[in-house]
């Protein structure tokens, strides 16, 4: 029923059409052919007036609408350094385009308007004229130089890469389907070497080096942990990609710069606003003083709930959307309590493994000797001020002998060095020096082993100046084992040396 009304309605509407067509053609032929066309030709100049009014109202009205979005003003103000520049290049650029852009538009529909068909106008000829030449070839090349030069300088106050005497941090984000690696330099400030062929995918994401020493303190930032900087502190992020093209962008910071495979790049900047001071700010502005969640009225402000974002901006595939991250800028204190939070990538996940490299296996690395001194010095700080004088044993876990043989290992002065500073802090404590083996070969043999591992620690510690009443050297041979001699993990910890604390 309905698609035959409908039918019926076109059916008619065609008529009527036709109808007029015709009652149009007779009037034509009544009133004469050249009325009728003037009279055609003056509506339509008078509607293309009229449109460009209109359409030019619309263009500013729009313009000012979307200025914050746009042009960085209220609630989209930047939170960088630099930021402030590139807002105010868009400003700029806008201004100069905007004139261009109405007075064209002025120009093309009121010429459309004072030059429509009229009898008897005949079109003027003109040849040649050096005067409209000159203005129209040297405004506009005036008017880009001046935008030009503005955009480079801006550009070149941006770009330059930092100098190694300005203190920074720098961190490098590498792209790749579909997340970011963010790796932190760890104590020592340094971003470890990479290689490509030393990727790994959930072992070495990034193909770090791990003979570099560099790595040993790096940590990384995987899946959809949070990025933390902190405040007025100078970022330079190295951003490179291990599959395709990607974008690291963080719209807040007016950051941006392409992630190319095989082609690190990099952007400096500086976050002036913690996470905490944005949203404050943004407290201020109606549309965020909605709830976060339209469902629940109850829920939290959205202001409340605004965090900085790290955004890929190149379409680098159908995850593309899943490479979000949150990125928050905290003080410098909390950052500082949020890095000592933070783990080495290498210690907790490469040490030890089939995965470490065989030159590591006899290496002891900076942050693992700091480690062992703090272990130390509060294992023999817990005697010192235990109520009960109880006997205490403590391992020597950073003492170690060449395979077989009763001499000390290089790698052993750490341990050594720190155990002597703290004998000579704590001057009354008399220890015993105990030397363990494996079960492995003959017991006399092992016996003496043991005892000449004794020694030499007693003589390395004799040396560094403390009084040798105060040191007892003994060996045990295999007799007090603490873990099974059966495997090879167990007699390794059945090899040890002990410090006994006496009195
Ligand atoms: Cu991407």
């Amino acid at each position: 029923m309905t698609a035959l009304i409908a039918t019926i309605i076109i059916v008619l509407l065609v008529v009527i059409l036709l109808q007029i067509a015709r009652v149009t053609e007779l009037s034509k032929k009544i009133r004469g052919e050249e009325e009728s066309e003037r009279r055609s030709n003056d509506r339509t100049a008078l509607w293309l007036v009229v449109f460009m009014i209109a359409f030019l109202v619309l263009c500013v009205a729009s313009a000012f609408y979307y200025k914050n979005v746009m042009l960085g003003y209220g609630p989209h103000e930047s939170a960088s350094e630099h930021g402030g520049k590139i807002d105010g290049l868009f400003n700029t650029t806008l201004f100069f385009t905007g004139i261009v852009f109405i007075l064209t538009h002025i120009l093309l529909f009121w010429y459309s308007f004072k030059y429509r068909y009229k009898k008897g106008n005949t079109s003027k000829f003109m040849v040649h004229d050096t005067n409209l030449e000159l203005v129209w070839t040297g405004i506009p090349a005036v008017v880009m130089t001046f935008l030009v030069v503005q955009g480079l300088m801006v550009w070149n106050e941006i770009m330059p890469d930092i100098s190694s005497d300005k203190e920074y941090l720098e961190i490098e984000a590498t792209g790749y389907q579909f997340a970011w690696e963010i790796r932190y330099p760890g104590e020592d400030g340094l971003l470890g070497t990479k290689d490509f062929r030393k990727i790994v995918p959930g072992v070495n994401n990034i193909g770090q080096d791990w003979t570099d020493e560099k790595n040993v303190d790096d940590i990384l930032l995987s899946g959809s942990d949070m990025i933390v900087l902190p405040v007025d502190t100078t970022v330079r992020v190295r951003i490179t990609s291990r599959d395709v093209l990607h974008n690291f962008y963080l719209p807040h910071f007016r950051v941006k710069m392409d992630a190319i495979p095989g082609l690190p790049t990099y952007f400096i900047f500086k976050p002036t606003l913690t996470t905490e001071e944005y949203r404050n700010n943004l407290k201020d502005y109606a549309e965020w003083q909605t709830p976060f969640d339209p469902e629940d009225p109850e829920s939290k402000m959205r202001w409340e709930e605004f965090n900085y974002e790290l955004a890929c901006a190149e379409l680098c595939g159908k995850g593309h959307y899943s490479m979000r991250r949150v990125l928050k800028v905290v003080t410098r204190e909390e950052y500082n309590v949020w890095l000592a939070g933070q783990k080495s990538y290498y210690l907790n996940n490469i040490r030890g493994t089939a995965n470490d490299p065989e030159v590591n296996r006899n290496k002891l690395f900076g942050p693992e000797i700091t480690e062992r001194r703090k272990e130390l010095t509060s294992d023999i700080e817990n005697v010192v001020t235990a109520e009960e004088s109880a006997a205490a044993t403590i391992q020597l876990k950073h003492v170690f002998y060449n395979t077989g043989t009763a001499t000390l290992d290089k790698r052993s002065q750490y341990e050594l060095d720190h155990l002597s500073t703290l004998l000579k802090k704590y001057g009354d404590l008399n220890v015993e020096l105990a030397g363990h083996t494996d079960s492995v070969g003959d017991d006399g043999m092992n016996l003496n082993l043991s005892q000449s591992r004794a020694n030499n620690v007693r003589e390395y510690l004799v040396n560094k100046g403390i009084d040798s009443s105060r040191l007892l050297a003994r060996g045990y041979g295999e007799v007090e084992p603490i873990d099974s001699n059966e495997s090879g993990e167990g007699r390794k910890n059945n090899r040890r040396t002990e410090l006994r604390i006496a009195s």
